[in-house]
């Protein structure tokens, strides 16, 4: 009975706020298990997979999704959690835009008895049982693969000298936080690779190509050898200002990138992108897998990093294994 009442408004809800802003899915009626999801936002290719794979994963397993698009604003996201645990769902998955300010909702998340798993980002806090499971990316691991690609690009040219200019993804988050540490780690140490500039894009096509202008402007064509992007979106927006430009992409300026969409990999292919660490933005079949396990009163893990590599112009790229999302 509790459950039908909480169903009833769960659909309510999801009617009510359709057309508001946020995307808003129904899909709970009839569902024995509902899971409260709020997203960050819409900002990437990787994004809208990501969503997408929530909501088919929810679909294959018959649970009931209610989602929030949060539009890249926390307090949407704190508000979504909130509405959430007023509704009783089961489980409350998020992915954090950025790692601080969510101990007092989570808090209430906790007393309400409603486990939480964090999908894609993480939170910074002291207190580890805030959270049931988080189920994304080693972004530390993808930084150092990108790391670890210009060493061996710069072996290979015979490089004395690399000038790199880092685009990062949205402050404060987990990926622009480990993706900068991991390649930092590595690089440091290599007297050839100088890192001049690291520049906010917040994982946005339009921010990429607004970067990379200021970028040229501050440094001048020839002053910047390498480009070490957080995301795909951004590097894009990169291409779009060097090849109207007349720079070429890969040549005279080296290009690094995270995530592995297919108009990347597509670029990869066609010689205007070096390397393309992978991220995979197919989580939510973990995720769901992980929430049945929880209703079951299973044991699950409390850290899931999926397998991830990189794709670059050292591989046979006719492979039919290298392909983008
Ligand atoms: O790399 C970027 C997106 O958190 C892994 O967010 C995710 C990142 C992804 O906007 O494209």
């Amino acid at each position: 009975m509790k459950k039908a009442i909480i169903l009833l408004l769960a659909l309510s809800m999801a009617l009510c706020l359709s057309g508001c802003a946020g995307k808003q899915e129904a899909g709970t009626e009839g569902s024995s298990v509902v899971v409260g999801f709020s997203q960050l936002g819409a900002e990437s290719s990787w994004r809208i997979a990501n969503t997408a794979s929530m909501e088919t994963a929810a679909k294959e397993a018959g649970f009931g999704l209610m989602m929030e698009n949060a539009n890249q604003k926390q307090e949407k996201q704190i508000d979504a959690i909130r509405s959430f645990i007023a509704y009783q769902v089961d489980v409350i998955v998020f992915s954090p835009i950025v790692e601080t300010g969510w101990e007092n909702v989570m808090t209430e998340a906790k007393k309400a008895g409603i486990p939480v798993i964090l999908m894609d980002r993480m939170i910074e806090t002291e207190d580890e049982s805030l959270y049931t499971a988080y189920v994304g990316a080693d972004f530390y691991a993808e930084g150092r693969r990108a790391g670890e690609y210009l060493i061996r690009k710069a072996d290979a040219l015979g490089a004395e000298k690399l000038r790199v200019a880092e685009i990062c993804g949205t402050a404060d988050s987990t990926p622009m936080r480990d993706r900068q540490s991991g390649f930092m780690d590595v690089v440091r140490g290599d007297a050839r690779i100088e890192v001049i500039a690291s520049v906010d894009g917040d994982f946005l096509r339009s921010k990429g190509e607004e970067c990379m202008r200021e970028l040229l402007a501050e440094f001048g064509r020839g002053g910047i050898d390498v480009i070490y992007s957080h995301n795909d979106s951004m590097t894009l927006g990169v291409l779009d200002v060097l090849e109207e430009e007349g720079i070429a992409p890969a040549k005279d300026i080296l290009l690094i990138t995270v995530d592995g969409e297919k108009e990347a990999v597509d670029a990869l292919k066609a010689g205007k992108i070096n390397c393309v660490v992978q991220c995979t933005p197919n989580l939510g079949g973990s995720v769901m897998e992980l929430v049945r396990d929880l209703k079951a009163g299973k044991e699950v893990p409390k850290i899931y990093h999926p397998d991830e590599g990189a794709f670059t112009d050292f591989d046979d790229l006719t492979d039919p294994s290298v392909e983008g999302f």
